[in-house]
């Protein structure tokens, strides 16, 4: 069995949800922030059998899609303690994925 852990933009997750839950996938969707962009996204786990993770991939797939941010988060320093926003671009992805391989997986 494998957990897969998938971050994707909250704008995503409804859909995502609505597909993988349909298809009779199980999900647990939690609130998390980026730590680069200090904005709000989801991260969903996905607890399958070894022989559903391709599916799950393709579902994740078509969707997330790729957007790009234009932030102004980030600062210059000047000297005098000023700081400068200025507007960087940042392409987020569809979806970053990560596939833990799970030892027991218990339902009481
Ligand atoms: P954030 O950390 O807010 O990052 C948002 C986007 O900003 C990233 O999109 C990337 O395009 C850019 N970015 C992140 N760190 C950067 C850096 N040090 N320098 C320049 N640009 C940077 P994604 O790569 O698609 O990531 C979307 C979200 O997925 C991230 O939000 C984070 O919450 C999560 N994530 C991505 N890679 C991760 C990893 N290796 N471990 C844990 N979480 C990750």
């Amino acid at each position: 069995m494998k957990l897969i852990i998938a971050i994707v933009q909250d704008q995503d997750a409804g859909g995502l949800i609505e597909e993988l839950t349909d298809r009779k996938f199980r999900v647990t969707k939690l609130a998390s922030t980026g730590g680069f962009l200090k904005a709000g996204n989801t991260t969903l786990f996905i607890g399958v059998e070894d022989d559903e993770v391709k599916e799950v991939y393709k579902i994740i797939e078509d969707n997330c899609r790729t957007r790009e941010i234009t932030t102004s988060l980030m600062t210059v320093t000047m000297p005098g303690d000023t700081y400068i926003p200025y507007p960087l671009e940042v392409k987020v992805g569809g979806a970053t994925v990560f596939v833990l391989d799970i030892e027991k997986h218990i339902r009481f």
